[in-house]
């Protein structure tokens, strides 16, 4: 492998984990963000650029080894807002990777790509488990992230792997965490399984850490190679003493994505009508 690993949304939560993590398992980072970065570690470069300018992003990828992308709205906005970001940027950064000759794209899609599902009684859900039930428009654009993947993955050969991220936060904060963190250090463990997987083609992946009250299957995640090692688990005495046990009859308990199911969110986020 040769060249830098591309990191868009470097700024952000997750990308400022990757930005400590990645270079710790011996990946070179070129970190992209709209924001300009002030505290460049050692070795790794900076570039102030849109995920949705097209020109800008086949400059930035150009002699990377890879894109992980993390950058545009992380959680519900209103349409214009989610679907420039988030799809524009989406289509940008294959483009720009197909463009550029970068081989392998790793996609930051959500659980809110399937948020309606119902949190399982008993077992877990599996990534090919029926059809697409996004949550918000935010999980509209998760969705179409993952389905401009296997574009570019069966049309152009790109290895392509999609992260259904969890609860991507430094420790749960609330019962429904117990089932969808992925901590800090897993973070960096799935993106570099991702990154060093061997012909991955197209994947989707979950990404949450060895949580004890897991809802996803990590089967596919650690085909790739990932070994969480981190359990929420460790948080559940002192937040179900405070929140009490989830109720799953409580839509924000009974479907995985949380309150991002509920009309009061969407109304509070992109200003749709209750
Ligand atoms: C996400 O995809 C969001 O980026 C984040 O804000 C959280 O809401 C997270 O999912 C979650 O489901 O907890």
């Amino acid at each position: 492998m040769t060249g830098p690993v591309l990191l868009t949304g470097a700024a952000g939560q997750i990308g400022t984990v990757l930005r400590g993590g990645l270079p710790e398992r011996g990946w070179a980072v070129r970190s992209l963000d709209v924001a300009p970065i002030d505290d460049p570690r050692p070795g790794e470069e900076t570039v102030v650029a849109d995920v949705t300018d097209l020109a800008a992003m086949v400059g930035a990828v150009s002699g990377a080894s890879a894109v992980v992308h993390m950058g545009g709205v992380s959680t519900e906005s209103t349409w214009a807002a989610v679907s420039h970001a988030n799809i524009e940027g989406s289509y940008c950064v294959l483009e720009a990777a197909r463009r550029a000759g970068v081989p392998r794209v790793v996609l930051a899609s959500s659980n809110h790509a399937t948020g309606f599902t119902p949190r399982p009684a008993s077992g877990l859900l599996r990534e090919d488990d029926g059809l697409p039930r996004p949550d918000t428009y935010y999980g509209v654009s998760k969705v179409a992230m993952e389905a401009l993947g296997s574009l570019y993955a069966d049309r152009y050969g790109l290895d392509v792997v999609c992260l259904r991220i969890g609860s991507a936060l430094p420790e749960p904060t609330a019962t429904r965490h117990l089932s969808t963190w992925l901590s800090p250090g897993d973070q960096v463990a799935l993106v570099d399984a991702a990154l060093r997987a061997p012909s991955p083609g197209f994947a989707v992946v979950w990404g949450v850490s060895d949580n004890t009250r897991n809802w996803w299957d990590l089967g596919a995640a650690r085909a790739l190679g990932y070994e969480p090692a981190d359990d929420a688990e460790a948080y559940a005495a002192a937040l179900v003493e405070v929140h009490g046990e989830p109720d799953p009859a409580d839509p924000v308990h009974g479907r995985v994505g949380g309150e991002f199911t509920t009309s009061d969110f969407a109304a509070e986020h992109a200003g749709e009508p209750r």
